[in-house]
């Protein structure tokens, strides 16, 4: 479905993270004249990114200034990574250019011939988007996974035909630049305050999120969450036919819980997938990810047996309450991913008690002032870091948590030393920061990562 001759076309990419080098080298391929633009110099970049610029593409920084100074009458397309806000001086100024400006997500819709299932929302995307992805896998369909999750489309996408499903986690940074992007089926799974820094406000950030939609028609599919107020209201503004699911509420049509059993009930038809008990990864959160997953692949053809079996079978993700170790009855557990008020939310409310809860990072605009009630209940001691420590302990003496059982941490081994020195037998020392990881860290992997070797070592 080539929209979008780049044969000698001048196209600049700007970021050369993960998903500049994946548009950079996808534009490559198709011999567009590519420029990759960073803030950094060249020196720090990636090997992959390195290896680009041997091969001939012109890289451009802004070396410590904002770009805005860079001539941009050469090109005729931008491609903007996600991480990149669109009131960037850059981007402002190629705007104010005319220059279209997508993102790497686009780029892999418009050159692509597969299917797109695309899944996004405030928390459980990557946990559904693997899920619906296995799903597919399991029934013997041709199934690509990618976006946001880390694995950028453009580079992947030559791969995929007309029978191809590529089931996406789409983020609200990428679906700023969305245009022609249009999913067979698309979910909003939840919508609670997160990145508000970059959005402005919950108005702004639903609106990008609503991009996921934009494009669909009668023939496709929009799953809602019916149990999110946010959520459940953007039924009004899609064409294509809405598909809620609800763990709470027995609904006319669509898929939810009646008597134990997930269910999924259809112009008169009513199928029952499996008891809840019997899927493989634990949690009310994790309940609404599988009803997602259900909507997602059942009105896509895929046999409800099939969805029920690898709902027993598939053990979750990485950083997502990813048990790392038990060291002296102490469970150490990894949620980097928690980079959220309501994911974190999610994690405290696994667990009953005795919680040592390690928090921090850069904080999204978000108050922390929603953790309160769980950090009062189930928190014995925390350990602040980063660039929110302050804010972190400060809503820690709010819950009532005393002075000497808050630590400020310098760094993770610091933390995990902490944490190895108080922990007591029957504690769970969890690793759910509430914020993003990037004043640290590259990424929540990396931190995730570091934090898990760390633990290692204690064993
Ligand atoms: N950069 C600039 N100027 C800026 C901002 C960034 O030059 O104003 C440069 C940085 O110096 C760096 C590069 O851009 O070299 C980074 O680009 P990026 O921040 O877009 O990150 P990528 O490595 O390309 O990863 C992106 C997503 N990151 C973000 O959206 C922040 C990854 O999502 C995604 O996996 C990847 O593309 C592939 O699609 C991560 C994420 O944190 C997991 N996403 C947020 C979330 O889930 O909450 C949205």
């Amino acid at each position: 479905m080539e929209k979008l001759s780049l044969s000698e076309k001048h196209v600049l990419v700007v970021g050369a993270g993960l998903s500049g080098v994946s548009a950079a080298k996808f534009l490559c391929s198709q011999h567009a004249v590519v420029s990759l633009y960073d803030d950094k110099p060249a020196a720090l970049l990636s090997d992959s990114a390195k290896a680009l610029l041997k091969q001939g593409v012109a890289f451009l920084t802004g070396a410590g200034a904002d770009g805005s100074g860079i001539d941009l009458t050469p090109f005729s397309l931008v491609v903007a990574s996600p991480g990149v806000s669109l009131k960037s001086p850059l981007l402002q100024k190629a705007a104010s250019l005319g220059l279209p400006i997508i993102g790497e997500l686009e780029l892999a819709y418009l050159f692509s011939k597969g299917k797109f299932i695309a899944i996004t929302g405030t928390n459980g995307k990557t946990t559904t988007t693997t899920l619906t992805a296995e799903i597919f896998r399991a029934a013997g369909k041709k199934m690509l996974l990618g976006g946001n999750i880390g694995l950028p489309l453009a580079e992947q996408i030559a791969l995929a035909d007309e029978d191809t499903v590529i089931v996406a986690e789409v983020s609200s940074f990428q679906l700023e630049t969305v245009e022609a992007f249009h999913p067979v089926a698309a979910a909003v799974l939840n919508i609670t305050p997160d990145h508000l820094d970059r959005h402005g406000d919950m108005a702004g950030y639903t609106a990008a999120k609503s991009n996921v939609f934009a494009q669909q028609e009668k023939a496709d599919y929009t799953v809602l969450n019916y149990d999110d107020e946010n959520t459940r209201a953007l039924a009004k503004k899609t064409n294509g036919q809405v598909v809620f699911f609800s763990r709470k509420e027995t609904l006319a049509q669509g898929v939810y819980v009646e008597q134990g059993e997930i269910v999924i009930a259809w112009q008169g038809e009513k199928i029952s997938v499996l008891p809840c008990g019997e899927i493989y990864i634990k949690g009310n959160h994790n309940l609404e990810n599988a009803l997602a997953a259900v909507a997602l692949s059942w009105f896509q053809g895929i046999a409800a047996a099939v969805i029920a079996d690898t709902l027993r079978n598939f053990r979750g993700v990485v950083h997502r309450l990813e048990f790392v170790a038990e060291v002296n009855g102490v469970q150490y557990i990894n949620d980097s991913k928690g980079t959220n008020v309501d994911s974190t939310i999610k994690a405290l409310e696994t667990y009953p008690d005795h919680i040592i809860w390690i928090a921090g990072g850069r904080n999204k605009g978000a108050s922390f002032d929603p953790l309160i009630p769980l950090v009062r209940e189930r928190v014995t001691a925390v350990v602040a870091l980063g660039e929110s420590a302050d804010l972190i302990k400060e809503v820690s003496v709010k819950a009532g948590i005393p002075s000497e059982k808050i630590y400020t941490a310098k760094d993770l081994p610091d933390v995990v030393a902490h944490c190895h020195r108080i922990a007591l037998p029957g504690d769970v020392v969890l690793l759910s920061p509430a914020c993003a990881s990037w004043d640290m860290f590259r990424s929540y992997e990396e931190r995730g990562d570091i934090f898990k070797n760390l633990v290692h070592t204690l064993e």
